[in-house]
């Protein structure tokens, strides 16, 4: 007998159009409640009732007419699909699971880190869209191999593992994907743009139209996105939610907002504070972080920091990594960089960090500028901090120095002539 039931979601959710589809093959009758008052995203799923049946209060989430319920996308796609979508034969089975794994971890976090800034649900990160753009590029090209012989991912039809992948790059092909950076991979758009077209597809997703321009950092809505202040401390509504429901408000002031950060450092006992014994500085991170983030690095960002850089309570230092010859795959040199930082999050009002890999594969080196409250290197002050630094060569340079002007402008602007770095590396890439 052919699945039924009713799946609970919020609209226009990709992680939902994966069961959908399914159903459209399989001929699984599917409801969807995705709006109110029969389901109110972020506040039906967090009710008891919900729980009791989803744990994970997380949509999307099936239940069937019998009383079964399931939830994470896949399985829930899974559940309602038919035999030829799941894989007719042990070994198609496991290839469409093996695509459908490799959706989840290898494009879902990229395509989330690129394209959310530009719905105004995330926070930019000029570092983590760079690396997460190269990442994007790698999965294309290995699509895009393994598309060259095949119409399809698995066997000679639609699986579970195209609808999969396509459902989890729709946003990218939406947003971001534009003419000159999806070109070089004409057998994944070949591909996507067949899948899409099936009647089945089609139904569910209705007429796609692709990105024709890049999409950027959207800063004002990713504002106006910034719940009240009130209610920030107590609880934040799901991303999600807060884009379906756009909002009028006005940016909070960040300063007076006790952010993560703050948090974090205010949990821990005041002499843990690392930079508890620094006098006070005028030279405000935060601001020129907001200022390097949305506004032009030439124009306002180097100005501003240049205008108001404290060289008595901050320092400059030029790091290098040490071990160049250990850098196999650039993307997994982007990941370096990336854990690095995020290792380092706590440091995020005292530090200021550019830093770039340059060359190719098998052929590269990682360098940057960093901004240091005080004038240590701050690693030292907190067993946390203290993974990757070592790594690296450091060097204070002197903020009035011309070569300290030209590093700063070089690593902030990610443009110039990188002499230092050696002119092999200055041929290849700079990933910015
Ligand atoms: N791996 C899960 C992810 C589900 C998920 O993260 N759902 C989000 C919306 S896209 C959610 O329901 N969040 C509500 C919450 O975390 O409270 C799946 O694929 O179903």
């Amino acid at each position: 007998m052919a699945v039924a039931g009713t799946l609970y979601t919020y609209p226009e959710n990709w992680r939902a159009f994966k069961a959908l589809i399914a159903a459209q093959y399989s001929g699984a009758k599917i409801k969807v409640l995705s709006t109110p008052p029969q389901f109110h995203f972020g506040q039906t799923n967090k009710t008891p009732e919900f729980l009791k049946k989803f744990p994970a209060g997380k949509v999307p989430a099936f239940e069937g007419d019998d009383g079964f319920c399931v939830f994470e996308s896949n399985a829930i796609a899974h559940y309602v699909s038919n035999e030829e979508l799941r894989g007719a034969t042990k070994e198609s089975a496991a290839q469409v699971l093996q695509w459908v794994s490799f959706a989840d971890s290898d494009i879902v976090p990229p395509a989330s880190t690129w394209v959310f800034p530009t719905l105004g649900i995330m926070q930019y990160n000029k570092q983590a869209t760079e690396c997460a753009k190269e990442e994007v590029r790698r999965i294309l090209g290995l699509l895009d191999s393994h598309l060259k012989t095949r119409t399809f991912l698995v066997g000679e039809c639609i699986t579970l593992a195209d609808i999969t992948v396509v459902c989890t790059l729709l946003w990218l092909y939406k947003q971001v994907l534009e003419p000159p950076f999806r070109q070089p991979y004409e057998n994944v758009n070949r591909w996507f743009v067949t899948c899409i077209n099936q009647p089945q597809f089609k139904t569910i997703l209705g007429e796609l139209k692709l990105c024709e321009k890049m999409a950027q950092f959207d800063a004002k809505k990713f504002a106006e996105n910034q719940p009240k202040k009130e209610s920030s401390k107590k609880e934040k509504p799901p991303k999600e939610e807060k884009k379906a429901e756009k909002k009028e408000e006005k940016k909070p002031e960040p300063e007076e907002e006790m952010d993560e950060c703050d948090q974090a450092l205010a949990a821990e006992p005041k002499s843990k504070d690392p930079f508890s014994h620094l006098p006070k500085s005028p030279f405000s991170m935060d601001e020129f972080k907001r200022k390097y983030s949305n506004e032009d690095t030439l124009k306002v960002a180097l100005p501003h920091f240049w205008e108001h850089f404290d060289k008595d309570g901050w320092s400059i230092w030029y790091a290098e990594y040490r071990f160049p010859e250990e850098l196999a795959q650039t993307f997994m040199s982007c990941n370096l960089i990336t854990g690095m930082f995020q290792r380092l999050d706590k440091l995020r009002k005292n530090a200021f960090a550019s830093v770039i890999l340059f060359g190719t594969n098998n052929d590269s080196s990682i360098s940057g500028i960093w901004v240091f409250r005080g004038q240590e290197l701050a690693f030292p002050l907190s067993p946390d901090w203290q993974v990757d630094y070592e790594s690296y060569t450091w060097r204070k340079l002197d903020p009035d120095s011309e070569e300290c002007k030209d590093l700063v402008k070089e690593y902030f602007l990610w443009e110039g002539s990188f002499k230092h770095v050696g002119k092999a590396f200055n041929q290849g890439k700079i990933f910015k």
